[in-house]
């Protein structure tokens, strides 16, 4: 009876699971001892703070557990669907605080880590965060997955567990510089191994016709190598929801067998090259966001993952009991991207190669099965493969995506005869020139579901990109607004907030957000806006710390802190931002009394390495700092900070503090945005474009409380067609001419008028996201922000306003949305 699982009588909880699973003080101090002891072999008297933080992690795993096989039998209920998340990115962030804050258990642990002298605050600090993801898309799929298991939906998350996530940054002599991102190094006590869950995944070779034992012709992959992937599972706990989900990543690792035996018999360096060129396939995170690369290892990287979670989801179905021709009754799958797109080639081949199906059932089950989210709209973003690198690696897929492709087309044609061209443009083949595979057309037509991720994107996907499959397929198309959860950019990243906030509402608001709307009517409530102030500044003031500590630059918790934070991008226009810097600094300088308001301008983010026109921008925004910050003039009225290493860890220091929230990309160009949603689910307002989700939020915020600039995206594309002349718009406005003349007389790179040359030359010559055409209206605009917050009571009202409305923001609609609309996929009943 002592062994007997949860569900069982309290005595047997008792006598057996204190220590692995008892909540109260005592249990969790000896849990955490016996951790250092026999975890870590440590004697608490020699324990580093590692060792503790080690303990205290798996402590608060050992009791995710019984939550976790609960939640693991669920996936052979025959009557729950499987929400199968496949992404190659899961920025999932620190795990240590998150979980205690979804277990409810932050104060008794806090309080037991002290009696052993120890300050959970330092110990959640030592946590080194998977930064498995890029930016936005990675952080969306964790926020999900936190969704999935507070909404009580039975899910995995399927990816690649990389050796090395995305790199750290550093900043030396104001440019980026990238580290490895070693943060497996001290160990990762949130992963469990799975050795016996692994599958072989194939690579390269040739196909072969042969005849079954039904007479019927088959292909066989000869492959050039095999591989395999092994299971690494994280649990994903929600939020008192009583489920936890399941994080399943995939390590490539040789199979010993392969070519030792068959091949290469006695040669043993052959033998640990292929080890490891084996282990090559998951070593690293590619850091580019939105440029696609083209490059092999990254198409190896997608197939590996896809091949390993789509057997992996058959072996789930034959443990169910159930026939692999019900698949789509027992899984939905979600493309994050075309990054897993290779999926629907994939499913196919297992389906009819390896299960031996006809070509029409099983490409009915794909169809079925799979559903595809479309983050972007940049056409250099947009994945495809060329054919020889394609059938080199994928020989088998490319005769099924012909085979595909076929069919499809011979639909399109008997749908429009004689319309070449609508068929050319469809084709999953681009036959213009050098010939490509598009990812975003096979996810299409494998797809039964295509999404947007905010309004205005889903419409402009359904015009541009895909608007020849949205006439084809229009009940396909979907939109679902994308949402972030608020347990991690609310209760744990701003704890004073969250408090404020249920001391006055109560806390249905963490899984019932729209009863912030609640807080409207404090709004204008002096003492409520006093307290909403000092939380605020000193969430400022605890950034202000952290940035002296990492840039030693001294900043006024009191000014106005203006923040953009998310990866470099010229769409995303970092470098307008600082042209209303200079704008400002011009201002002093020509009159060092003239009425300037105190501000921080603080910027975060990472560019991809080879991406020069970011890292230039970086630079930029250094090297203006370095005048403006010791300029005398200026009298610290303008402070400019690069927060180096924007990571999630990071963003939870930073969002809090915001009072300025930027959003400020060329219209049409940034698909949705989540930092947007974070910033003023934290109080901040924004000024932004009408771009991705900002259009949503100005729409739910109100437009009093929200400070609008900009071309609209139909504007944008109207100035295009007429042929845009940036350097008109340069000639006619002095202030901007002021500004660009000072960066291109070296003013901010002494010495050098050849640094931000390519800079100047890129937006007098093409100003391809148009910030000379939004220049002036952003400066308008500022100059409206500045009005707005010396008029302190009323800045308080529009940010209440702002979190009272940001209900509709959380990952749980957009997670909704995705059950009712997309999947299917009802919850687990009980609780
Ligand atoms: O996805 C986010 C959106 O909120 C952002 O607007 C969008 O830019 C972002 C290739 C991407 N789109 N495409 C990528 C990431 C990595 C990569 O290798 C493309 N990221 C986005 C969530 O919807």
């Amino acid at each position: 009876d002592k062994l007997v699982h949860r569900g069982d009588s309290s005595s047997s909880r008792e006598t057996t699971g204190d220590i692995r699973r008892g909540m109260d003080c005592a249990d969790l101090k000896q849990a955490i001892i016996d951790h250092i002891n026999f975890t870590q072999a440590r004697l608490v008297s020699q324990a580093t703070l590692n060792d503790w933080y080690m303990a205290v992690a798996y402590a608060v795993r050992d009791r995710m557990l019984d939550d976790w096989h609960v939640s693991l039998g669920h996936l052979r209920n025959r009557s729950l669907k499987i929400v199968s998340y496949l992404s190659a990115e899961f920025l999932m962030g620190p795990h240590l605080g998150n979980n205690l804050v979804n277990l409810g258990i932050v104060e008794s642990v806090r309080r037991a880590v002290a009696e052993l002298g120890q300050n959970l605050d330092d110990l959640l600090r030592q946590e080194e965060e998977p930064g498995l993801g890029n930016g936005g898309l990675g952080r969306l799929a964790a926020c999900y997955l936190d969704s999935l298991a507070t909404l009580r939906v039975p899910a995995i998350g399927y990816g690649i567990r990389y050796e090395f996530g995305i790199f750290d940054q550093e900043i030396r002599d104001g440019w980026q510089v990238e580290i490895t991102d070693k943060w497996l190094r001290m160990g990762n006590p949130w992963e469990i191994c799975r050795p016996d869950i692994s599958y072989l995944v194939k690579l390269g070779g040739h196909t072969e016709q042969y005849s079954d034992e039904n007479d019927c012709l088959r292909v066989r992959w000869v492959p050039g190598k095999v591989i395999k992937g092994v299971a690494y599972d994280t649990p994903v706990a929600g939020y008192c929801s009583g489920v936890t989900d399941l994080l399943r990543l995939w390590k490539s690792e040789a199979v010993e067998s392969f070519n030792f035996q068959a091949f290469n018999l006695g040669d043993y360096y052959r033998a640990v090259d292929e080890k490891v060129s084996s282990e090559t396939i998951s070593k690293v995170l590619y850091p580019n966001d939105e440029p696609q690369i083209g490059k092999q290892l990254r198409l190896a990287q997608q197939y590996f993952f896809v091949s390993c979670s789509l057997q992996d989801m058959l072996r789930i179905q034959r443990l169910r009991g159930e026939n692999i021709g019900d698949l789509a009754g027992s899984f939905a799958v979600q493309l994050n991207d075309t990054h897993p797109s290779i999926a629907v080639a994939e499913l196919m081949r297992l389906l009819v190669d390896e299960q031996m199906m006809e070509w029409e059932p099983a490409w009915e089950i794909t169809c079925n099965v799979m559903a595809y989210t479309n983050h972007t709209l940049l056409p250099e973003a947009l994945e495809k493969w060329p054919l020889p690198l394609f059938s080199a690696m994928l020989p088998r897929h490319l005769e099924i995506i012909f085979e595909i492709n076929r069919r499809f087309l011979d639909q399109v044609r008997s749908a429009s005869p004689g319309d070449d061209g609508l068929a050319a443009r469809l084709s999953i083949i681009d036959e213009g020139g050098e010939r490509y595979v598009r990812m975003a057309h096979l996810a299409s037509v494998g797809s039964h579901a295509i999404n947007g991720v905010a309004a205005l994107h889903t419409e402009l996907l359904k015009e541009t990109v895909l608007k020849d499959f949205h006439d084809l397929y229009p009940e396909r198309f979907h939109n679902v607004t994308n949402g972030v959860t608020p347990r991690r950019w609310v209760l744990l990243s701003n704890p004073a907030l969250a408090r404020l906030i249920s001391g006055k509402i109560g806390e249905g608001w963490v899984t019932r957000p729209e009863e912030l709307r609640a807080l409207e009517k404090f709004a204008g409530q002096p003492a409520f806006q006093k307290s909403w102030r000092k939380v605020k500044l000193e969430n400022k003031s605890i950034l202000a710390a952290v940035i002296r500590e990492r840039t030693g630059i001294q900043v006024d918790p009191a000014s106005l802190f203006d923040v953009l934070v998310k990866r470099i991008h010229e769409y995303k226009r970092q470098h307008l931002k600082v042209l209303h810097i200079i704008t400002l600094f011009n201002r002093i300088k020509a009159d060092p009394k003239s009425e300037v308001r105190s501000r921080t301008f603080i910027f975060g983010g990472k560019a991809a390495p080879g991406y020069h026109m970011a890292k230039l921008i970086i630079k930029l925004i250094t090297s203006v700092g370095e005048v403006v910050n010791n300029d005398p003039d200026v009298a610290g009225r303008l402070k400019v900070v690069f927060f180096p290493d924007f990571n999630v860890t990071n963003g939870q220091l930073v969002y809090p503090a915001a009072d300025l929230s930027e959003q400020i990309s060329t219209a049409g160009k940034e698909a949705s945005g989540t930092g947007n949603m974070k910033f003023s689910l934290n109080g901040a307002l924004t000024i932004g474009t009408l771009d991705g989700a900002n259009v949503e939020i100005r729409q739910e915020v109100g437009e009093e409380n929200f400070f609008l600039f900009g071309h609209t995206a139909a504007e944008v594309q109207e100035l295009k067609s007429r042929g845009y002349d940036p350097r008109s718009w340069y000639e006619g406005n002095a202030p901007l001419r002021a500004v660009i003349d000072r960066i291109a007389a070296g003013d901010f790179s002494p010495g050098d008028r050849n640094l931000f040359q390519p800079l100047v030359d890129q937006l007098l010559g093409h100003d391809d996201y148009l910030l000379l055409a939004d220049y002036q209206a952003y400066m308008d605009c500022q100059d409206r922000v500045d009005a707005a917050f010396r008029d302190r009571d009323a800045w308080t009202e529009m940010s209440i306003l702002n979190v009272a409305r940001m209900g509709m923001f959380s990952s749980d609609r957009a997670i909704r949305e995705y059950c009712e609309n997309i999947w299917h996929a009802p919850p687990i009943p009980g609780d």
